[in-house]
């Protein structure tokens, strides 16, 4: 793949430099060429999310130039400002975080090349910096979770529940809504109590210091955890486990994502809840960009449908996840 990567961005490279920047007709040319910047690799959402682009692009015969900026916005701006240079056809990209775009938003409008957001969402000065999100309902997925947390209330006969939320990213689109939609569902029911949120960054190490600081500051008094991803959560559990809870019995644990691993220990009986986010974006995106490339209209929001996984359900036939 690297391979192959290296002579199509050497082939495009001398084009440039020998004044033919300007596609021509032949025979080898890809139909479309598509920049995509990816924002990191800190999860199986995120490789999964990877994965399923390079394989679409494979699949629709579009030749993707894709990067990948390792956690830092400010390679997600360097790669774009590449893919400008490279004049792609279409930018795609998974913004880190919302604020922070307009400058190379601006060049990639003066270049003439459309922006696709594929994941997250940003906050521009004018929307017309891009041309429309490919991504999940993260209001949704909190409020999901939060329907989850009080169905489990009436089912447990609790009167009194204390939260401990791990979110994302801070200022990512996910964290944001996933908070949001959460806390906005549980407002109003007096027996929901939130001592506390802290950030995991999507990380499983993170996800582990923030439960050790929450285990250590709170102990027994925990009786529900809210993460806002399968990473996090994982690095949560073991931390539960040494404090000598039970995760699932004692605690109630409620996850998002739904990765593979992620959904075989809600199986164990160690997580309570996920709520899916799938990171299958990739036929969509070739889908838009194909349509961006013949000028037909494409749809300025799409997300997939989602589904809540959890103790209420017989999981035994679910299929293999794919992430
Ligand atoms: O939930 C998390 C990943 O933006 C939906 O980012 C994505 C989130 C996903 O790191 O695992």
């Amino acid at each position: 793949m690297r391979k192959r990567m290296f002579l199509l961005w050497m082939m495009l490279g001398c084009l440039l430099l020998s004044g033919c920047g300007e596609k021509q007709p032949q025979a080898t040319e890809p139909s479309l060429l598509l920049g995509f910047s990816q924002l990191g690799s800190e999860s199986s959402w995120r490789i999964g999310n990877t994965r399923d682009i390079e394989a679409k692009a494979a699949e629709y015969g579009i030749s993707l130039m894709m990067e990948n900026a390792n956690q830092k916005q400010e390679n997600q701006i360097a790669a774009l400002r590449r893919f400008i240079a490279y004049r792609v056809d279409v930018i795609a990209f998974s913004p880190i975080v919302e604020e922070g775009w307009d400058n190379v938003l601006k060049e990639a409008k003066q270049a003439g090349i459309p922006v696709v957001l594929v994941d997250r969402t940003i906050r521009t000065e004018s929307e017309d910096l891009y041309v429309c999100l490919i991504g999940a309902d993260f209001y949704q997925e909190g409020v999901s979770a939060a329907e989850y947390l009080l169905r489990k209330a009436d089912a447990l006969g609790k009167d009194h529940l204390n939260i401990v939320e791990i979110t994302g990213t801070e200022d990512s689109t996910p964290m944001r809504q996933r908070h949001a939609g959460f806390m906005d569902r549980i407002a109003g029911d007096d027996r929901m109590r939130v001592l506390e949120s802290v950030n995991g960054d999507f990380l499983k190490s993170r996800g582990a210091e923030c439960m050790r600081y929450l285990l250590e500051k709170y102990g027994k008094r925990i009786d529900v955890i809210y993460s806002h991803n399968d990473e996090m959560t994982m690095g949560a559990l073991p931390e539960i486990e040494q404090a000598g809870f039970k995760p699932g019995q004692d605690m109630v644990i409620i996850s998002i994502d739904g990765g593979q691993e992620a959904i075989d220990i809600l199986r164990e009986g160690k997580i309570n809840c996920i709520v899916e986010c799938t990171p299958m974006l990739g036929a969509t995106l070739m889908e838009t960009a194909l349509a961006l490339k013949e000028g037909r209209p494409v749809s300025p929001e799409t997300h997939p449908v989602e589904q809540v996984f959890s103790d209420e359900q017989d999981l035994s036939a679910l299929a293999p996840r794919g992430y």
